[in-house]
C-alpha cells in the first residue's frame, strides 16, 4: 500500500504526465479556437526590410493569398493552413538563423522562398536535413538547384538561361559592340554576369570592363568614371533593384546615356522609383511574365489589388504559384496517408513529383534536380519612367 506522501507524489507525477501529453497532443493543434484542426504551416523567407524589402514583400504577400484562397478547402480536410512569414533580411546569416528555428516548428510543411540565391542556398542546406522542402519563387543562381537537394525546388529559370538570353538580346536586338558590365559581388549578381559575359563574348562583343559593387553602397561614381573612360555602348549590370537604380541614375547624370540592360533583380516597382526619368533606354530580362496577358494573371492581379490594397510587383504571381505547388504537393500527401497529416518527407516527395502544375502565371513541371521545364525568360524595355515595363519578347528553353 502506498503511503499518504507516496500518493501525493504519484498523482503529481500522473497530473505532470497527462499535462505535458496534452501538451504533444496540441502542439500541432489549433490555437485559434476552430475546433480540433491539426495546424499547417507554410513559411515565407524573404527580406521584408532593407534595401530588397519591396520583391520580399510581393513574396509574402502573393503566398499569403494562395493560402487565403485554400484554406477552406484545408478545414474541411481537417486541417488549418496557416502562413508563417519570417525576415530574412536579404542576410544570409539571418536566412539560416530563421531556418533553424523554422525547421524545429514540426507543424512547418513548406518554404516559399528565398528571394536572394545568396541566402536560399545556405538556408536550404538546414532545409534539406530537416526534410522540409522549399520552392523559390526569384532565386536564380546555378547552384541553387545544382547541388541536387531534394528539398529544393524552384518555378523560376536559371541565371544560365538568363544570361545568355541577355546577351542574345544586347548583342543582336541592340547592337551592342563593346559592354561594360558591373555586378554585385552576390551569388546572383556575380553568376548573372559571368553567365551573360561568357555569351557576349561569343557572339562577338567586346566586354571593355567588368566590375564589383557593394551591396548598400549609394555612391557609384568611381565605378562610372571607370565606364565613361572605356566609352562602352552598352552597360550590363548583375545586381539588384536598389543598387540598379542609384548606378542608372548617376550614370546617366554623367552624360552616360547609352543603353543600360540587367536582370530580374531590378524588375520592380522601386526600380523605376529610384532612377526616375533616367530609366528611359533601360533593358531587362526577367524570369517573371506579363500577368495582363491571360485571365488567370488579369484576375490574380486583381485580386491581389483587392486583399492587400498594393499592386503586383514581379515575384508576387510566382510566390503564388509556388504556395500553390507546395499545397497541391501537402493535399496529395494528406489524402495519400488517409487523411492524416504528413510527414515532411511525404509532402518533399509530392512536391518534387509536380509535372504539370498550371499555375496563373507559370505550368510547373520540376525535372530531378528541382528547376521547372516550363521556364520562361522574359525580355522587358523602358520607355518611360512607368512600372511595369513593356514586355519586348519571351523566350523558352
Ligand atoms: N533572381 C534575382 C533576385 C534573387 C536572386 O536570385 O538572388
Amino acid at each position: 500500500m502506498l503511503s499518504k506522501k507516496a500518493l501525493s507524489l504519484a498523482m503529481t507525477a500522473t497530473l505532470a504526465l497527462g499535462f505535458m501529453s496534452g501538451c504533444i497532443s496540441n502542439a500541432n493543434s489549433d490555437e485559434g479556437g476552430s475546433g480540433d484542426k491539426k495546424v499547417i504551416k507554410i513559411v515565407t523567407q524573404s527580406p521584408l526590410s532593407g534595401g530588397s524589402a519591396t520583391l520580399g514583400e510581393a513574396i509574402k504577400l502573393g503566398a499569403q493569398l494562395a493560402i487565403d484562397q485554400q484554406k477552406d478547402k484545408f478545414a474541411e480536410l481537417g486541417f488549418e493552413i496557416k502562413l508563417d512569414a519570417q525576415d530574412d533580411q536579404g542576410d544570409p546569416k539571418k536566412g539560416v538563423a530563421n531556418a533553424n528555428l523554422v525547421v524545429a516548428d514540426q507543424s512547418v510543411l513548406g518554404v516559399v522562398g528565398h528571394l536572394n540565391s545568396g541566402v536560399s542556398i545556405p538556408a536550404s542546406e538546414v532545409y534539406e536535413k530537416n526534410n522540409l522542402v522549399s520552392v523559390s519563387p526569384a532565386s536564380t543562381a546555378t547552384d541553387y538547384t545544382d547541388r541536387g537537394l531534394k528539398t529544393v525546388s524552384r518555378v523560376v529559370a536559371r541565371d544560365d538561361f538568363q544570361g545568355p538570353a541577355g546577351a542574345q538580346y544586347a548583342v543582336e536586338t541592340l547592337g551592342a559592340k563593346k559592354i561594360f558590365v558591373v555586378q554585385d559581388k552576390t551569388a546572383y549578381g556575380s553568376g548573372l554576369a559571368d553567365a551573360f559575359r561568357a555569351a557576349a563574348e561569343e557572339l562577338g562583343a567586346e566586354i571593355v570592363g567588368y566590375e564589383g559593387i557593394t551591396v548598400g553602397e549609394k555612391d557609384f561614381n568611381g565605378v562610372l568614371n571607370q565606364v565613361s573612360s572605356k566609352k562602352p555602348d552598352l552597360i550590363y549590370f548583375g545586381g539588384l533593384y536598389a543598387e540598379g537604380g542609384i548606378l542608372v541614375k548617376q550614370a546617366r547624370e554623367k552624360g552616360l546615356d547609352i543603353p543600360f540592360m540587367g536582370g530580374d533583380g531590378l524588375d520592380s516597382s522601386t526600380f523605376v522609383e529610384i532612377a526616375g526619368d533616367a530609366v528611359k533606354n533601360t533593358f531587362l530580362t526577367s524570369v517573371a511574365g506579363d500577368t495582363t496577358l491571360s485571365e488567370e494573371g488579369t484576375k490574380f492581379a486583381e485580386d491581389y489589388k483587392a486583399a492587400f490594397g498594393k499592386s503586383i510587383e514581379s515575384y508576387s504571381a510566382y510566390a503564388y504559384d509556388s504556395a500553390a505547388v507546395l499545397l497541391a504537393g501537402i493535399e496529395k500527401a494528406i489524402k495519400d496517408n488517409d487523411n492524416k497529416l504528413p510527414s515532411r518527407e511525404d509532402v518533399t516527395k509530392a512536391v518534387r513529383e509536380t509535372q504539370d502544375y498550371k499555375g496563373v502565371v507559370t505550368e510547373v513541371g520540376f525535372d530531378e534536380k528541382g528547376d521547372n521545364k516550363f521556364a520562361k525568360i522574359f525580355i522587358y524595355k523602358f520607355d518611360e519612367a512607368k512600372y511595369p515595363a513593356t514586355l519586348d519578347g519571351e523566350i523558352s528553353q
